[in-house]
This record gives C-alpha cells, sequence and structure tokens, in this order.
C-alpha cells in the first residue's frame, strides 16, 4: 500500500481516510456471493422485496428480454467511470484548491455528478401517475383470421411479448396503491407487425362521453388547486359537484364507489378495452369489438376499512403484491375475450355502441376466448421501464381501427403529446421500453435525443436517389377501414347518450346484498366528506333516478330528505333492463386455490411446533404464503424443546397484510400472545374484514377478548371460523382442510 499511496500522491496527508481504501472495496463492504439473498439482491433479477416463497426466484421466460439485452447494464466487478468512459479514481471528495479551500471549477467530475442528478425527476404522468409494470406474453388459442388479419391472433399457440402497466388514476407518483380509484390495465403487445398498445381500465366504462370534458373531470378529482387537498381521493367537494353537473357520469359513479374500486391486487382484476373498436379481416371485412381481461385468480377486493388501514401499513401493497407473486413464480395470468358484434347488431341495442359510459352485457353478447396474458418477469430497473413507458390509443396495428367513439378519438391525439413533455420530444419510441421489435424505416429525421443515425442523403418520398426506399406497403400496411359517413359537421350528442341512467340501474340491480350495502357506504363517505350541502343533494338526485333504496340510503346516511329526481335529459322513456349476473364480482370467485394467499401463523413460547411446521408445509405445498408471526423477531421456544423462526411482528405486519390467519397450537403460546394487545387488533381486522381464521380450542380466550362470536349473527356456523381440536390429529387435520377451503374462496360476507 505505501507503493500505491505513493503514486497517488493528493493523498499523502490523510492514507488511511483517503488512500487504496477508497479505490478498492473495504472489509466488510462486500458481501459472500454465495448466499441466495444476497445473490438474488444483486443480479437483475433480484428480489429485495418481502419475499414470497422458498429460494432464489426462478428465471422468467420472456421473449422481449432479448432485445432489451443490448442495453441492460450490469456493474457488477466494474470500475466507476464518468459518463464519457473515464475512470474515477475517487468518489468521496470534490476537487479542492487545498483541503479546506474553494471547489475547483475544473472539476469535471463533480459537475457532471451534481448536473446528472438535478435532471433526474421527469414529469409524472398527468393522470395515471402511480403504478407498476412487469414483462410477460400473450399465447393465442387458434386462429382469429375470420375476423383480423392482427398477427398476435393468426395463429395457433403463438406468443407476442408483452410490458402489462397497472395504475391508479387520481393520486401522484408516491400516493398510496390501496385507494379508492379506477386502475389502468395498459397492454403494449410487441407485435411482429409493430407496437400495439391496448390502454384500458379496470372498469368497463368511463365517466364521460366526450374527450372535450376529460380535463373537466380530471381538473375536478384532481387535488383542489389552491390548497393542493386531498391527494388520491374524490372524495371533495370539486369532484362530486363536477359529477353532479354531468348525469353522464351516474353509471361509472356506481362502479366507483362499489369494491372494483379497491381491489385486493393488480392480479386480480378484470381490464376492459372500454371503447368499441374495430377488426378487419384479410378480405377488408369490418365487425366491431370489445376487449376484456378476465383473471384468473378471480376478481376480488379490498373492504374499505382495511383499504385504509393498509395503506398506512404498506403503501405499495399492490406494488409489492405483483413483484413478489411473480418473483416467486406464481405468474399471473389473465384470459383474452372479445365481444364480437356487427354493425346491424349495434343498430338494434337500446344503447349507443359509441358511447362509453356503456357496456354490453355478456348475456348479450357472450365473450370469445381469444388467448391468455401471462406476466412472468419484473423489469430491471423501474424508471427505465415502468417510468418511460409511453402507452399510446394510436398505437395500433394492421387488423385493428377505431370506432368513431368521441371519447376514443380524442385519446387518439392526448396520448402521443403527452410524451412530447413528459419524455422530452418525438424520439421517446426510440427509448427501448417503447422500440418496437420491427425495424423502423421512414424519412422522420433528427429532433431532441435521436438515437438512430440514419444513411445516406435521402430524407423524403418520392425519391429516386435512394432507389425509392423506403416504400409504402400498400394493402400489406395499415389501412383505415373506409367507413362511408355522410352527415353534417356538428357539435353535439346521439340521440341515445342521453340514457344516463338505465345502465347504472343494471349495475345496481345485478350486485350482491354485501355489494350493495358497500355501494351506499362508499357514497355517504365520500358525501360526508363534501362540504357544500347543495352538491350532496345533486347527486342524491342522481341516484333517485336509478334506484330508490340506494338515494333513500344515502340521504338517510346523509341526514337529509330524499330530494326530487334530477331531471332526465330525454324524453324518450329508456329501457328496464334484466340483472347481469356478470356484473357482480361474485361471478368472478378464481380458481379455488389458496396460491399466493397471505396466511399469518401467530406464536409465541410455548407453542406446539409439530403442529406449526405441520401447517407451513401444507400451506407451502399448495402455493400459500405462510408467515410466522409473534410479539418479536428471532427464536421462540416450542412444546417441543426446540425453536422456531419469527419471520415478522405483529406490531409491523397487522392484520391487514394477510388473507387469513391461524392461532397456532399451545396453551402456553395463546397465554403469552393474550399479553399482547396486538394480537387481538390482528383477530378483530381479520374478523371483521370476514376473512378466514382457525383457532384451537384453547384460543378461544383470545375469540372472547376480541369480542368475537363464533356463530353467525343469524346462529348459523360461521364457515370462515375454524375451531380446531387441538387434541384429536383427526378433527385437526379435517380443520385444516376446511381452513384452506374457505381460504380458497372468495370472502363470505355472511357475517
Ligand atoms: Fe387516459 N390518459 N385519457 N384513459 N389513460 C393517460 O397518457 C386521456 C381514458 C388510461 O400506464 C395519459 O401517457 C384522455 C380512458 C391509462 O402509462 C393521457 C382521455 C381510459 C393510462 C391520457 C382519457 C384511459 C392513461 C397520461 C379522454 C380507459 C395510463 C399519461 C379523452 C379505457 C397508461 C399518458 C400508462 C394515461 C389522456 C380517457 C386509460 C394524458 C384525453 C377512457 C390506463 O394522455
Amino acid at each position: 500500500s505505501d507503493e500505491i499511496s505513493s503514486a497517488f500522491p493528493y493523498n499523502e496527508t490523510k492514507a488511511s481516510e483517503y488512500g487504496q481504501a477508497a479505490r478498492c472495496p473495504f472489509a466488510g463492504a462486500t458481501a459472500d456471493a454465495s448466499d441466495p439473498i444476497v445473490r438474488a439482491s444483486t443480479v437483475s433479477e433480484s428480489n429485495t422485496s418481502e419475499k414470497t416463497g422458498e429460494g432464489p426466484p426462478p428465471d422468467g421466460e420472456n421473449l422481449q428480454k432479448g432485445d432489451l439485452d443490448r442495453v441492460r447494464a450490469d456493474s457488477d466487478g466494474q470500475v466507476l467511470t464518468t459518463n464519457q468512459g473515464v475512470a474515477v479514481g475517487d468518489n468521496q471528495s470534490s476537487l479542492k484548491i487545498g483541503l479546506r479551500g474553494p471547489t475547483a471549477m475544473e472539476d469535471f467530475i463533480l459537475r457532471e455528478k451534481l448536473t446528472h442528478f438535478d435532471h433526474e425527476r421527469i414529469p409524472e404522468r398527468v393522470v395515471h401517475a402511480r403504478g407498476s409494470a412487469a414483462h410477460g406474453y400473450f399465447e393465442n388459442y387458434a386462429p382469429l383470421s375470420e375476423y383480423t388479419k392482427a398477427t398476435p391472433f393468426n395463429e395457433a399457440g403463438k406468443q407476442t411479448p408483452v410490458f402489462v402497466r397497472f395504475s391508479t388514476v387520481a393520486g401522484e407518483r408516491g400516493s398510496s396503491d390501496t385507494v379508492r380509484d379506477v386502475r389502468g390495465f395498459a397492454v403494449k403487445f410487441y407485435t411482429d407487425s409493430g407496437n400495439w398498445d391496448l390502454v384500458g381500465n379496470n372498469i368497463p366504462v368511463f365517466f364521460i362521453q366526450d374527450a372535450m370534458k376529460f380535463p373537466d373531470l380530471v381538473h375536478a378529482v384532481k387535488p383542489e388547486p389552491h390548497h393542493a387537498m386531498p391527494q388520491a381521493s374524490s372524495a371533495h367537494d370539486t369532484y362530486w359537484d363536477f359529477v353532479s353537473l354531468m348525469p353522464e357520469s351516474t353509471h361509472m359513479l356506481l362502479w366507483q364507489m362499489s369494491d372494483r374500486a379497491i381491489p385486493r391486487s393488480y392480479r386480480m382484476m378484470q381490464g376492459f378495452g372500454v371503447h368499441t373498436f374495430r377488426l378487419i379481416n384479410e378480405k377488408n371485412e369490418s365487425v366491431f369489438c370489445k376487449f376484456h381481461w378476465t383473471p384468473v385468480a378471480g376478481t376480488h377486493s379490498l373492504a374499505w376499512d382495511e383499504a385504509v388501514k393498509i395503506s398506512g401499513a404498506d403503501a405499495d401493497f399492490h406494488r409489492r403484491d405483483l413483484w413478489e407473486a411473480i418473483e416467486s413464480g406464481a405468474y399471473p395470468e389473465w384470459e383474452l375475450g372479445l365481444q364480437i358484434f356487427t354493425e346491424e347488431q349495434a343498430d338494434e341495442f337500446e344503447f349507443d355502441v359509441l358511447d362509453s359510459t356503456k357496456l354490453i352485457p355478456v348475456e348479450l353478447i357472450p365473450l370469445l376466448p381469444v388467448g391468455k396474458l401471462v406476466l412472468n418477469r419484473n423489469p430491471d430497473n423501474f424508471f427505465a421501464e415502468t417510468e418511460q413507458v409511453a402507452f399510446c390509443t394510436a398505437h395500433i396495428i394492421p387488423g385493428i381501427d377505431f370506432s368513431n367513439d368521441p371519447l376514443l378519438q380524442g385519446r387518439i391525439h392526448s396520448y402521443l403529446d403527452t410524451q412530447l413533455t413528459r419524455l422530452g420530444g418525438p424520439n421517446f419510441h426510440e427509448i427501448p421500453i417503447n422500440a418496437p421489435l420491427q425495424e423502423i424505416h421512414n424519412n422522420q429525421r433528427d429532433g431532441m435525443h435521436r438515437q438512430n443515425i440514419p444513411r445516406g442523403r435521402v430524407a423524403y418520398e418520392p425519391n429516386s436517389l435512394g432507389g425509392g426506399c423506403p416504400f409504402q406497403a400498400g394493402m400489406q400496411g395499415f389501412t383505415s377501414f373506409p367507413e362511408t359517413i355522410t352527415e353534417d359537421k356538428v357539435r353535439g350528442k346521439p340521440e341515445k347518450f342521453a340514457d344516463h341512467y338505465s345502465q347504472a340501474s343494471l349495475f345496481w340491480i345485478s350486485q350482491s346484498r354485501a355489494e350493495k350495502q358497500h355501494i351506499i357506504n362508499a357514497f355517504r363517505f365520500e358525501l360526508t366528506r363534501v362540504q357544500v350541502p347543495a352538491i350532496r343533494e345533486r347527486v342524491v338526485s342522481l341516484l333517485v333516478n336509478v334506484d330508490q333504496t340506494l338515494a333513500q340510503a344515502v340521504a338517510n346516511g346523509l341526514g337529509i330528505d330524499l330530494p326530487v329526481a334530477a331531471p332526465l335529459a330525454s324524453e324518450i322513456p329508456f329501457p328496464v333492463l334484466d340483472a347481469s349476473p356478470a356484473l357482480s364480482e361474485t361471478h368472478y370467485p378464481g380458481d379455488g386455490t389458496i396460491k399466493t394467499k397471505r396466511i399469518a401463523i401467530l406464536a409465541a413460547n410455548g407453542v406446539n411446533g409439530d403442529s406449526v411446521n405441520a401447517l407451513y408445509d401444507a400451506i407451502l405445498s399448495q402455493g400459500g404464503v405462510p408467515r410466522v408471526l409473534s410479539s418479536q423477531l428471532g427464536k421462540i421456544e416450542t412444546s417441543q424443546g426446540d425453536t422456531l423462526n419469527v419471520e415478522a411482528t405483529l406490531e409491523t405486519m397487522p392484520g391487514v397484510l394477510f388473507d387469513a390467519m391461524v392461532i397456532a397450537d399451545g396453551e402456553r403460546s395463546v397465554t403469552n400472545l393474550a399479553i399482547d394487545a396486538h394480537t387481538v387488533e390482528f383477530l378483530r381486522d381479520q374478523y371483521r374484514h370476514c376473512k378466514p381464521i382457525m383457532v384451537s380450542n384453547s384460543a378461544k380466550i383470545l375469540l372472547d377478548k376480541a369480542g368475537i362470536e363464533v356463530t353467525l349473527p343469524d346462529g348459523s356456523v360461521d364457515p370462515g371460523l375454524i375451531i380446531s381440536n387441538e387434541y384429536d390429529d383427526d378433527t385437526t387435520s379435517q380443520s385444516i382442510e376446511q381452513f384452506m377451503m374457505a381460504v380458497g374462496k372468495p370472502r363470505d360476507h355472511s357475517r
């Protein structure tokens, strides 16, 4: 080291601080690469999140990964450099005129580092700022050539790489995941005929009918401009003022106040393209189409009280859930279903298919299952991929076309336009996550941050100097459907757009009893936060047109008389519809398994270790995620004289973060748990949120302490509360089976 310090004279005075030690990792600054946790957190498929499953994460099969490899960077074993590739000798101190003197202007290393840092942030998305994404693929079931020439659908078993981003709408980039809001469900297909983006939501309808109203809607729901409150919440005056004056939003309001707006997980929500699109086949025949994603895990939601508490316990609840599921190899899956219908059928519907506040009940046009979506790889870098991905409704491919939905028409402009500000110019398509797999050849040139190097003198068309290239593809390329239109140029709306209530009523009557109660509660909550009484009343007057019971229940909660119904926008009597069972979440129970369900096992000193181990293995073997929780980390003694590892504490991982719970067997353990007030809180929340609970006989004292009745209010057996007999092996295994069944089912709201 003497030799080295004499080679670097600037370190002479304080060799120990500035010497070789600062240029190489010092003792303790390197981690043992054979440790699986260390390995997992240094390689690009990292898992630094609280882990589900066992062992290092599997390497997901991803078709886009190869292509992104050219830009992936790993610094393993590399020397630190500037952005010009110059090796940096000292990354601790700026260059000074004397150790106590001013910093030299010529310190290009410091200046480059600070300049880059100063410009690290880009504007967040004006809506859908908070989101999470993953890579995967879409696999087509069978050729769909009868309807479309779009290449992802042209062969059985064909896989098309995708990148999917889920999001909330109103909250800022750092807001909480479990707020009441619509969720974005945006899919970028890297097809072999160019990129196709299906930029949808988890709710099949929208607030407004015309793009003209979108900025107003967003200004109303975002934090109020004078004091920038509230964050990520529609429960305030400006939002309800706006929607109460826009009766077309009523249908969407029912969805937004329903459980759909507080999903349990991104993996457990439906997705919808919302608008009517066109499909076009090789013969240039066209049909209309709506896109639906249905999750294999079922459609599940949180309880409102639970969502609020999760916000405090883990603001990244949905982000973490998606990340962990993929890291553990439990790849989320959806089925793509199409509602296909002709123009003639559309003319017969009592609603207009160009109106995004209306849906087509699947009982009227059933879903044609066409393929599955699998998400199997987490991004390497949040900013480079999830933040920089640019979804555009204008990105469509031959075989797909727009309808004249006036909301969609406006979106075709907005998504490209917004990237110019957000991503800093017109070359955002060259950012790796946005680049198509197909080569790009055109005469667009220059602009900020151009990456490719076009060769030759020709940047125009037609040309002879470039041999006429790049040339037009003719009918092989994208051609718009030649729809015949003979109409006046007007500002206005088609007649059927004036029906603002039939489908709101349809949604309401199609909900289960519990779902209806949740909708009432949500309206009461949001409107109670509204300060201006006239706004509250105006909202209830819209609800009178939807359903008297709903309106009355909301009015009661607000302490007001039932107002008169809001005036109708049309004289035409609109239809009263039959219920559509598929609009209720209960229609999508999932596959009945306990896969990825998080199950807390509460234990303390004196626990029956054999029973915990058996239960733990049983949960793992069925794909569930068991966690042993106690008052503090470390080891607890079992009644067998062994020890058991505590994985999380009751204080840091409250009940709302789990799908089910077990009080482990062992009288002494139960007595010890009873001393910790978190145990009772845990039990109460799990019970209140209708989650399965398994306790042994001896733990009944804990139920008493939590004020939990062992039977349902009507005296019948509570199927979600399983009391096992810890002294009888047979009944214990029956109880475990019963418990697992309950965990695999959607929540039972009979409590
Ligand atoms: Fe969007 N929307 N939107 N939207 N939207 C954006 O685009 C817009 C609408 C949706 O994960 C923005 O890149 C207009 C309906 C999703 O990156 C912006 C109108 C639906 C995402 C924009 C709508 C959506 C966005 C903000 C009415 C469901 C997130 C940043 C005419 C079918 C995509 C960006 C992602 C994002 C405009 C209505 C879904 C400003 C003008 C309807 C999932 O361009």
